[in-house]
């Protein structure tokens, strides 16, 4: 058989350094799972449940390696499925590369079976680079192409192949007029501001009383870089959420995350504060920032399309948070005043005592709070943990205490739910060696994840370490959106689109070869962690969670806590349990407790 073009698709990617790709078969891309199995194992082939997982676990690899994430699927509905995985890419700044399959040639345009037009679906997500090849010398500069701009500009591109392409012969683009001759190859550059701007920074900088830093996922690599800067601005630290792992919580001046999911001294800070000094954030959120005009701004970003976005900065430098923070420490005067750090670092105190209180609060039958308070200490050393979207990402967010070495992510441009598996499995796939953890909601179970466990049953053996844990909290509720409801809208719970299904998650795990562990007391929690962490194999651990535990913000203001109060008196069906689980917290958060 001579080399087909999906022969020529797979040596390229191979030489492009692509070891692992992610997706689902199907007879529209045939002609490249041939060419995978062809290869013998040079590139790995990892199955999925359903395509949209495929790109989560290319996005999330992309995350937890700083590689490029690569997913592949069919024609029509495979193609379809990744878009949600690789929106997921997008907004949090992946490369990734979608490979799909297409209808043949010859039958294009035709409205044949599973014929959809994906270089139009594809062109938002991918719009950076989406090509559909149709001759195969056309094939080497499509691949080369979207693997550069995936890298160079941290997008998600697509790669869509005809499916009688892919089992054509492969031929090299002949040397003649209206041909590309292209090559492989990529090295970050190293990007730094010029010295002038430095300066300019390093004078806003110096010359504040009261420096706040936020910190997000462009800053995970520049630990070191962020502790010496803050430490020579005495400037106190938040973290918005996918940079939860780029300052350790034992630090006494790092006041945790920031926004709706976020802390009370991230909150105070950012409202007191005279300077901000923002790495790699694209947090959304602008009330939680300084007012306008309160602070004045320094900014560092790679993109500058992130740059002066959330708030208008004096000074927007383009550059790699740890090499532009190198360049910046000389140019900085040690501050030492010491009031402001110690004013965040009382703040931040208290706020770990004010969340254990609140983790340890009765609940009905167990606070899900306990739940990320118990495993908090109990995090093994490099550990990753991803986080679905909804309440748990609330507990995630405040009450994990994250040390040097470990990682954690979730969907957080996009704020998908059914993340946190793929994301988990992602994480097992770029780290065998490394502990994972998942939480995730029972809603976002039921949607996706579920299927997901399905995937952890047919790989774990693979992995050197086979701790994978997944936590579910079990509350039969679509708890985040129903808080959303009643304190957003000011409308009670609407227990048709709220309330789902008691699903004994744990016995499924142990039906499907996996370890299951079931909680409903909290006294058990501890124990039940350390069991899951200690087990020769991967875990579902559910906890029976209270719906009625508010994850609210930390600072929630008196509009919102007034539509709570409406939405009491218009009459939530769940009115006495929310009394008893909210009144407490919430209004503990009104009116700060001193
Ligand atoms: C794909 C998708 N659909 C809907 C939403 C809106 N949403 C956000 S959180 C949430 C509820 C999640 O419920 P569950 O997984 O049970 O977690 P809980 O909040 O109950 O802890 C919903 C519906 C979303 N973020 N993503
Ligand atoms: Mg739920």
């Amino acid at each position: 058989m001579s080399r087909t073009v999906g022969d020529f698709l797979v040596e390229r990617l191979h030489a492009w350094g692509v070891r692992k790709i992610f997706g689902y078969p199907g007879d529209g891309i045939n002609g490249v799972f041939g060419a995978l199995n062809r290869a013998d194992g040079k590139i790995q082939f990892i199955q999925a449940r359903h395509e949209e997982m495929a790109a989560f676990m290319a996005s999330a690899y992309a995350k937890f390696t700083g590689e490029l994430g690569v997913c592949i699927a069919t024609s029509g509905p495979g193609a379809s499925h990744l878009i949600t995985g690789l929106y997921d890419a997008r907004l949090d700044h992946m490369p990734v590369l979608a490979i799909a399959g297409q209808q043949s040639r010859n039958a294009l345009g035709g409205h044949y079976q599973q014929e959809v037009d994906l270089p139009s679906l594809f062109k938002d997500v991918a719009g950076a680079f989406v090509q559909q090849a149709s001759t195969p010398p056309q094939v080497r500069h499509l691949v080369d192409r979207a693997i550069r701009i995936a890298l160079g500009e941290r997008r998600v591109t697509a790669v869509i192949l005809p499916n009688d392409l892919q089992e054509a012969a492969y031929e090299e683009p002949p040397r003649k007029h209206g041909t590309i001759h292209s090559g492989i190859g990529f090295s970050k550059p190293k990007t730094i501001p010029y010295d002038a701007d430095l300066r300019r920074a390093a004078d806003v900088l110096n010359s504040g009383r009261k420096v706040a830093i936020l910190v997000g996922a462009g800053a995970l690599k520049a630990t070191d870089e962020v502790i010496a800067v803050a430490d020579r601005l005495e400037a106190g630290a938040a973290k918005a959420l996918l940079g939860k792992a780029a300052l350790p919580d034992d630090l006494p001046w790092v006041t945790g995350s920031i926004g709706l999911l976020g802390t009370k001294p991230s909150y105070d800070m950012m409202m007191e504060c005279d300077t901000l000094l923002m790495i790699g954030s694209g947090f959304p959120y602008s009330e939680f920032l300084p007012e306008e005009g309160q602070a004045r701004g320094v900014q560092i970003d790679l993109a500058p399309d992130m740059l002066s976005l959330r708030y208008p900065m004096e000074v927007n430098l383009v550059g790699d948070a740890a090499e532009t923070l190198h360049a910046l420490l000389p140019l900085l005067k040690p501050k030492k005043d010491g009031k402001w750090r110690d004013r965040i670092e009382k703040n931040t105190a208290e706020w770990w005592k004010t969340l254990e209180a609140r983790a340890m609060e009765p609940a009905d039958p167990v606070n899900p709070q306990r739940v990320t308070w118990e495993l908090s200490p109990r995090l093994p050393d490099r550990v990753i943990v991803t986080s679905d979207s909804g309440s748990c990402a609330n507990w995630y967010a405040r009450d994990l205490k994250m040390r040097r070495g470990m990682m954690a992510s979730l969907s957080g441009g996009l704020a998908s739910m059914g993340a946190a598996v793929p994301y988990a499995i992602a994480a097992k796939f770029a780290h065998p060696d490394r502990p994972v953890i998942a939480l995730v909601g029972d809603g976002a179970m039921q949607m996706n994840n579920m299927a997901e466990l399905i995937t952890i049953a047919k790989y774990w053996r693979q992995w050197s370490d086979h701790r994978c844990i997944v936590c579910v909290f079990n509350n039969e509720d679509l708890n985040q959106v129903t808080w959303e409801q009643r304190v957003m809208e000011g409308d009670p719970k609407f227990d048709a689109s709220q309330q789902i299904p008691n699903v004994p998650y744990h016995s499924f795990a142990e039906l499907i070869g996996l370890k299951g562990i079931y909680v409903d007391r909290p006294d058990a929690l501890g124990a039940a962690w350390d069991e899951a962490l200690a087990s020769d194999r991967p875990v579902l651990l559910e906890v029976k969670t209270d719906p009625e535990v508010p994850p609210l913000p930390p600072h929630i203001t008196f509009d919102e806590a007034r539509k709570l109060t409406e939405s009491l008196i218009k009459g939530d069906p769940h009115e006495g349990g929310v009394i008893m689980g909210a009144a407490r917290q919430v209004l503990a958060s009104i009116i700060p407790a001193k």
